[in-house]
């Protein structure tokens, strides 16, 4: 059993389509579901909007690599092509963190395919700010200290976090979770 938080993004096409395609693939797994955002582009690459939200979910059969999996076929089903790093995509399915079945945060900086805790996560408003809406306790390792999201939203600047606008839309069950 692992419990995962993800960060799900898109700024090309059928925005609020690609996003719920990761809902409708979750399922009964799904624990809880944010607001949607719109964001401004996080990484200076010159591109649209994004909408973004966080889910978390439960699978009793997942480990941390089954759950990246899991996201990567949801982008390529929605034909996401990888050109630019941090540039536009129909769909961006990142593992922000994983809970392992002794409710321990799994952390990996050896694989470059899977960094757990997600490496970029406490540096962005649009990761943060929906998790925080769903899990308002939530901790996440960073440099291997547990800290509060909370806390590491509060130390980014001011610029990055009026860049995430709620908006009314709304993703999968509302009970699910917090919709
Ligand atoms: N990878 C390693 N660890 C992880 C993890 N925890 N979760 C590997 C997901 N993937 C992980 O990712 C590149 C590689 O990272 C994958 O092969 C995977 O095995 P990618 O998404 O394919 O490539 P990328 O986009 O070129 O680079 P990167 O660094 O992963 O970008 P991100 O972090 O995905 O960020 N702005 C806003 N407002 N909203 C967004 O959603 N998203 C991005 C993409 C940039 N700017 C954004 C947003
Ligand atoms: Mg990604």
């Amino acid at each position: 059993m692992t419990r995962a938080v993800l960060s799900i993004g898109s700024n090309m096409g059928d925005r609020l389509a690609h996003l719920r395609s990761v809902l409708d693939a979750l399922g009964h797994r799904t624990v809880a579901v944010s607001p949607v955002y719109t964001t401004a582009p996080w990484g200076g690459v010159d591109q649209d909007d994004y909408l973004n939200a966080v889910v978390v979910a439960e699978d009793s059969a997942f480990d941390d690599y089954a759950w990246l999996r899991f996201g990567q076929e949801l982008e390529q089903s929605a034909d996401r092509v990888r050109e630019v790093r941090w540039g536009a995509r129909t769909l961006d399915v990142d593992v922000v963190q994983c809970i392992d079945d002794s409710g321990v945060a799994i952390a990996r900086d050896t694989d470059p395919t899977l960094i757990l805790p997600h490496p970029q996560a406490h540096n962005r408003a649009f990761v943060l700010i929906p998790w925080l809406a769903v899990e308002p306790s939530a901790h996440l390792l960073v440099d291997g200290a547990a800290r509060p999201v909370a806390t590491l939203l509060a130390e980014l600047a001011q610029a990055e976090r009026d860049g995430v606008v709620r908006t009314d839309l709304v993703l999968g069950d509302e009970s699910a979770g917090s919709c």
